[in-house]
Formats: structure tokens, sequence, C-alpha cells
């Protein structure tokens, strides 16, 4: 018989005081390493040495921070076409991403996925997808196995708003609650599906209230927020390993830039996108950390130049690797083991 469940197990939040230095420090290093990685990005996709897309998760940084600030090394995710930042908050290295952005072999998937296929099994990343709602079904189906596997690991899975109108939402988060499966749905509310605003998509103001229709918990957090986000992940991955089944987190982040870069977006007013800029996530939680004296400058300063390092060195890593060889395009086509 399923757990009886509360619609107001999380509050969204956040305790700021009770969380430690090293913690905090950890987001701002998190959020810091998706920002330069997805700048540099656009810098070399822009000077023609990417090819297909870049969709930026600039602005939706504190998400992946705060959520996968959360889980333990051995728990799973899955990412989306803007997946960038799921992959390096789960702790996936620059060069590797950055060679698998230029086509290259040293990359993650040998270039064969690109920048929004890439996965890496040993760190629990089950992939990103370039199909909307795609990571759905992958993420329930996981969490099944590790339920039936009793190993304990719970799986975050991140998708957004527009991929929340898709039937394998429905699905997927109906299944898991009827089995109290371990997971935790990340819907990233950017406000937008390509050119059409959620508003106009989704006939509800807070978008957590589709949690009720599968009777689980459901919050409406401040994307830009990392430890609000942080804290509500906590508890719905403390309630998923334990075996009281999913919750649903909506993570509220207006989107910073086009849809992919190069997006003109000629269909969003200027207000609006310099309004998700001014509240810019990053730069407000830096300075939070400041004014808290949680961080000083010169700290601030060390992070910058570390992560600055780190992306030059992916960047470098990656123009100094080989293409995959036209044979390599017949490889690791079927699964030789399961
Ligand atoms: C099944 C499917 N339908 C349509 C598309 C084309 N498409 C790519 S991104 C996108 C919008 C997705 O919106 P959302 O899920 O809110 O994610 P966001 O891009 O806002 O992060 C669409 C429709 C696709 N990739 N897959």
């Amino acid at each position: 018989m399923a757990p009886k469940i509360a619609n107001t197990v999380l509050t969204g939040e956040s305790s700021k005081s009770a969380l430690d230095k090293e913690k905090l420090a950890k987001f701002y290093e998190s959020m810091l390493r998706i920002r330069r990685f997805e700048e540099k990005a656009i810098d070399v996709f822009s000077a023609g040495k990417i090819p297909g897309f870049i969709h930026s998760y600039i602005g939706e940084e504190a998400i992946a921070a705060g959520v996968c600030g959360a889980l333990e090394p051995g728990d799973q995710i899955t990412g989306t076409h803007r997946g960038h930042g799921h992959c390096l908050a789960k702790g996936m290295n620059m060069d590797r991403m950055m060679a698998e952005l230029f086509g290259k072999a040293t990359g993650y998937n040998k270039g064969k996925g690109g920048s929004m296929h890439i996965a890496d099994f040993s760190k629990g990343v089950l992939g990103c997808n370039g199909i909307v709602a795609g990571g759905l079904g992958l993420a329930t189906g996981a969490a099944w196995g590790n339920q039936i596997k009793h190993n304990n690991h719970v799986v975050a899975c991140f998708f957004g708003d527009g991929a929340s109108n898709r039937g394998p939402f429905h699905e997927a988060v109906n299944f898991a609650s009827i089995w109290s499966l371990p997971i935790v749905y990340v819907l990233e509310a950017n406000g937008w599906g390509i050119s059409f605003p959620t508003k106009e998509s989704i006939h509800l103001t807070d978008l957590s209230e589709r949690a009720k229709s599968y009777g689980i918990p459901g919050v409406n957090l401040d994307g830009y927020d990392v430890m609000a986000v942080y804290e509500a992940a906590q508890v719905a991955i403390d309630r998923a390993r334990s075996g009281q089944g999913p919750s649903l987190l909506v993570c509220n982040a207006p989107r910073m830039r086009g849809h992919e870069e190069g997006d003109p977006q000629p269909y969003r007013s200027k207000e609006d996108i310099e309004k998700a800029k001014r509240n810019d996530p990053l730069l407000r939680y830096k300075k939070f950390l400041l004014s808290n004296g949680i961080l000083s400058e010169e700290e601030i300063k060390a992070y910058d130049e570390r992560v600055e390092a780190e992306v030059n060195a992916a960047v470098q890593f990656a123009n100094d690797s080989p293409f995959p060889t036209p044979e390599q395009a017949l490889e690791d086509i079927f699964v030789e083991e399961v």
C-alpha cells in the first residue's frame, strides 16, 4: 500500500544559515563552472568550431547545482537538450565534454553524441537527450531498476516546462507514484518552449499543482536560488531514498538567453529579457556570499581563476584532439553485454 502523502512536505523555503561554508562554496564553484563553460562554448560555437546547436543553460545553473549538490555519488540523473549544466554539476570533466561538443574522438561519446547527448555512466549521468521528455522514461526505468536491486540509489530527472506537456511526463510520474520509486522529478520552468510561452501552453500559475494528479508532493521554487533548490531537493531525495516515492520540484528560472544560440528572440519583449538578466542567479549568489562574509573577494577571485584555467584547458584539449575516423561511425551501435 502506498504511503500517505501530504502535499506540503517540501516548503521550498531556504534556511540559509543552516548550510556550512564548504557546502555554500561548493554551490558557487558548481554554478561558476557551468557559467564559464557555457560562455566559452558560445564563443567557440560563434567561431564555427562546434557543429550543431548550443542550448545554453545560462540562468538555470542554480537548479543543477542545488539538486546535484544533494545527490550522493552513486545516484543517477538524466538531462535534457540543455544539459551541459546537469553533466557538470554531477561531476563530469570539462575537457571530455568540450571535446564532445567539438565532435572529437576524445569526447565522452567519442564525438558521436554532441552537445545534446552527453553521458557518463561512471558518474551516474545516464544521458542528456535531444528528444523533449525523452529522459522521463529512462529515469523512471532506472529508478525502478534501483528499487528492484535494493541498491539505495536515487534518480534525479531534469526536464523543461514544455516537456511536462508531453505524454511521457504523465505516464512516468504516474508509474513512479504507484510503485513509490526512488526518483525526483525536476521541472525546469524557464517560461518558454522555444518561442511559445508556457503561460499559454499550461493553464496553471503554479506548475507544482501537476503533482496533485499523481498523489505526490510538489513544490514551486525560485530556481535562481541555489540554497532553496538544494534544501527542497534534499527533502525530496531523502524521501525517495527511504522508500516513500517520488516528488516534483518546479524550479522557476526565467530564460536569460534565446532558446538556442543565434535565436534573436523576436517573440519576446526586451523588458522580459532584461528582467531575467537583472536577476542573474550567479551574481545574486556571489553577492550573498560576499555580503554575509562567507567567501572573501580573494577567495572568489581564486575560484574565478581556477575555473577560467579549467575552461581554457578544455578548449585546448578539444582543439588538439582528433576527429573520429569514418570506420568508427560503425562502432558502438549495438550493446554487446547487458
Ligand atoms: C519530441 C520532440 N518534440 C519537439 C522537439 C523540438 N524541440 C526542441 S526543444 C523544444 C522546446 C522544449 O521546451 P522545454 O521542454 O520547456 O525545454 P527548454 O528548451 O525550455 O529548456 C522543442 C519543442 C523535440 N526536440 N522533441
